[in-house]
């Protein structure tokens, strides 16, 4: 529930704001950091998350992370991108939600994370919500007040 200044509320849940994971863009866990820099390039996304074969939640990977894990002394190791799997390297220590938490939550997360994981039972992935969509949201709402 969000609070106005003017001391009405907003009532919005996490599932009104999620963009479901069947329209993620997302990689596996064992996918080669070849596979995941393609994703990431074709989607434009430069964080997308990664799953294990059951389609829990595991991680992150963006291409900032790729291109620093192929990073050698002298030059940039491009034939490591077919050897390395993603969870090698992926952001482990993620933010996550459930359908169930808070919008209050959602957007003091949101503020130093682009975008949160939902999970629902044992970690199974169900979607994401991005700052776009809640500024899309909030913004629609302040101004019909
Ligand atoms: O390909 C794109 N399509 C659209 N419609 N918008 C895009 C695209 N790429 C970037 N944007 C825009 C969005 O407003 O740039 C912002 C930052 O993108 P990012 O972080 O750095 O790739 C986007 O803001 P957002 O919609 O609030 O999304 C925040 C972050 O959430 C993105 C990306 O890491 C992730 N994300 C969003 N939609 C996604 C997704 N990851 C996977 N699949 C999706 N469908």
């Amino acid at each position: 529930m969000i609070r106005l200044q003017s001391g009405e509320n907003l009532q919005v849940r996490i599932q009104d704001l999620m963009i479901p994971s069947e329209r993620v863009a997302h990689v596996q866990v064992n996918n080669s950091l070849e596979h995941a820099l393609l994703v990431l390039t074709k989607s434009g996304y430069s964080a997308i998350p990664v799953l294990d074969p059951k389609y829990r939640l595991q991680g992150l990977i963006s291409t900032p992370i790729i291109l620093d894990s192929i990073l050698g002394l002298e030059r940039i190791e491009f034939e490591l991108l077919e050897k390395k799997r993603v969870e090698e390297v992926m952001n482990k220590k993620i933010s996550r939600l459930t359908i169930d938490s808070s919008i209050d939550k959602c957007i003091e997360l949101l503020i130093d994370n682009p975008f949160l994981c939902i999970v629902g039972k044992e970690g199974y992935f169900e979607g994401i919500v991005t700052r776009r969509s809640v500024l899309l949201y909030l913004n629609s709402h302040i101004k019909e007040k």
